[in-house]
């Protein structure tokens, strides 16, 4: 299992710390070394793979199942691929389950920091955009995120440092016998 490719699925709210767990996570990967990795972040994926789409429930629902399917070609080599897109719809991260089970490990992460935290945040001024009705259809405020049933490991990042967080996930990979 030590040898085998896996996927690090990371989901939560925009603003959750999704994309600073997985950086940290990562630059550990690449300092441990054995295994190519590779980041698909939300917001790069947006931009290289998924540009024509928007939203919807449709268009998320396809861009999350393009990240399944680069994930699991990663995994099938033998990689480490780590995934942060918000994935607001249970169904398909379990379709992305099943497909990267097949070739390797799947490990879902869910950074469940609370909303009001992430609002409170508001790195981008996404949330107030939102809140004011300049940007329709956002996870959290009036679109769904449909919480995970029984991730392998679920971080709150409100009292975590990025460190910290990175950490409970590399504990997981140990105790499952990834590392
Ligand atoms: C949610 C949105 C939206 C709406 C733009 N809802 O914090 P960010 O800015 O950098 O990350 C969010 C990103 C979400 O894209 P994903 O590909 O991760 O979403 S999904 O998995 O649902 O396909 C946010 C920004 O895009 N953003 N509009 N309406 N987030």
């Amino acid at each position: 299992k030590h040898k085998q490719g896996l996927t690090i699925f990371f989901t939560g709210l925009s603003g959750s710390g999704k994309s600073t767990v997985a950086n940290v996570l990562l630059a550990r990967f690449r300092e441990i070394g054995g295994r190519p990795v590779t980041l698909l972040d939300g917001d790069i994926v947006r931009q290289h793979l998924s540009s024509e789409l928007g939203f919807s429930r449709e268009h998320r629902n396809l861009n999350v199942r393009r990240i399944g399917f680069v994930a699991s070609e990663i995994t099938k080599n033998g990689g480490i691929a780590i995934c942060a897109p918000i994935a607001p719809y249970r169904h398909v991260r379990e379709e992305n389950r099943e497909l990267i089970e097949g070739y390797g490990g799947f490990i879902e992460v869910h950074v469940k920091t609370p909303l009001e935290v992430c609002e409170a945040r508001d790195r981008k001024g996404l949330y107030a955009k939102a809140r004011a009705g300049q940007i329709k259809e956002f996870t959290g405020i009036d679109d769904p995120y449909e919480e995970p049933v029984d991730p392998e490991v679920a971080i709150d990042t409100s009292d975590l440092t990025p460190m910290e967080a990175a950490q409970e996930v590399l504990l997981h990979l140990e105790k499952a016998g990834y590392l």
